[in-house]
């Protein structure tokens, strides 16, 4: 079946799905996205997904034309059409086309929409956990663009990081605040376990507030684990019982070593493992069917 995306409100074949050469998102990385994942043909977390995305849009003052309701109706509808099953949903909005970056004569936000494969990382790294390094490209300050935004221009940090990491064939790459406090991976979230609490950054580190973050949260807090979410730095890290990444791509995925020093006994802990069962769990029951 040939594969369908939504371009400002019409169904194009991939071939056709093209944005203008003058559009904000392509010139200044003027815009906002979200990924999320199909579970056995139910979208995972749509409603929270489509929460931070008109969340993002509004302090961007991207005046999207159609409603969340209408917008989560798009997706499914998509993806019945286009028969995903196990996959991959990435909605990309925009300001608009218009050259020249003040914002006020663009009127017509862009959206596109695509439905696609995703892969996890390879089954061996979820039973030996990850390497991390840290890397030297920091997140970008609040003061400068706030990271609760999933806006595309602040990827371009990430992307940096990205290649630092792949550089020295890590897995993952740990990106510290300006201040030097641990924030997140460069396209996860990050927990430790700690004398049998689970720990993480708050938002104010500098993070984005991932879903499935908040999801691992919930269900530690369901399991009668204490969730503290504060500030610490690399020698937290490097001293923790567990560590582990949560993300839409690596759902939650357990650390083995940060900058070559192992984490815990080096191998992935129980707390990560009974998270890590739990959150496999409920992406099988729960989701939006299409
Ligand atoms: N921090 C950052 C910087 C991210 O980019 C997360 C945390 C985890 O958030 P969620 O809501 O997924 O639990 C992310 C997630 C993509 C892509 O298209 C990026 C993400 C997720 C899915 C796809 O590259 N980033």
């Amino acid at each position: 079946m040939s594969q369908l995306v939504y371009v400002n409100g019409e169904l194009v074949t991939k071939a056709n799905a093209v944005v203008s050469a003058f559009d904000h998102g392509m010139l200044y990385g003027d815009g906002a996205f979200e990924g999320i994942r199909v579970y056995a043909g139910k979208v995972f977390k749509l409603r929270e997904h489509l929460t931070r995305l008109y969340m993002s849009a509004h302090v961007l003052m991207i005046n999207l034309p159609i409603t969340k309701e209408e917008m989560e109706q798009v997706i499914l509808d998509l993806c019945r059409k286009n028969g995903v099953t196990d996959g991959y949903i990435r909605i990309t909005i925009t300001r608009g086309v218009g050259l020249g970056l003040d914002p006020r004569g663009i009127k017509h936000p862009t959206i596109v929409i695509i439905t696609d494969k995703l892969a996890l990382y390879p089954e061996e790294m979820y039973k030996e956990g990850l390497k991390v390094v840290t890397c030297s490209t920091r997140v970008t300050p609040a003061q400068s663009l706030e990271p609760r935004i999933k806006s595309t221009g602040k990827y371009v940090a990430n992307i940096q990081a990205k290649i630092e990491a792949n550089r020295v064939g890590a897995g993952e790459g740990l990106m510290l605040n300006a201040q030097g406090y641990v924030a997140e991976a460069t396209g996860d979230n990050v927990f430790l376990v700690k004398n049998g609490k689970l720990v993480t950054p708050p938002p104010y580190a500098g993070i984005l507030e991932g879903i499935t973050r908040n999801t691992v949260m919930d269900l530690a807090r369901g399991l009668g684990i204490e969730v503290v979410e504060t500030l610490f730095t690399l020698y937290d890290v490097y001293t923790a019982d567990e560590c582990f990444l949560t993300g839409t791509a690596a759902e939650v995925i357990p650390v083995a070593k940060v900058d070559d020093r192992s984490i815990g006994t080096g191998c992935p802990g129980a707390m990560t493992t009974r998270l890590m069962e739990a959150f496999r769990a409920l992406t099988r029951t729960e989701g939006v069917p299409f």
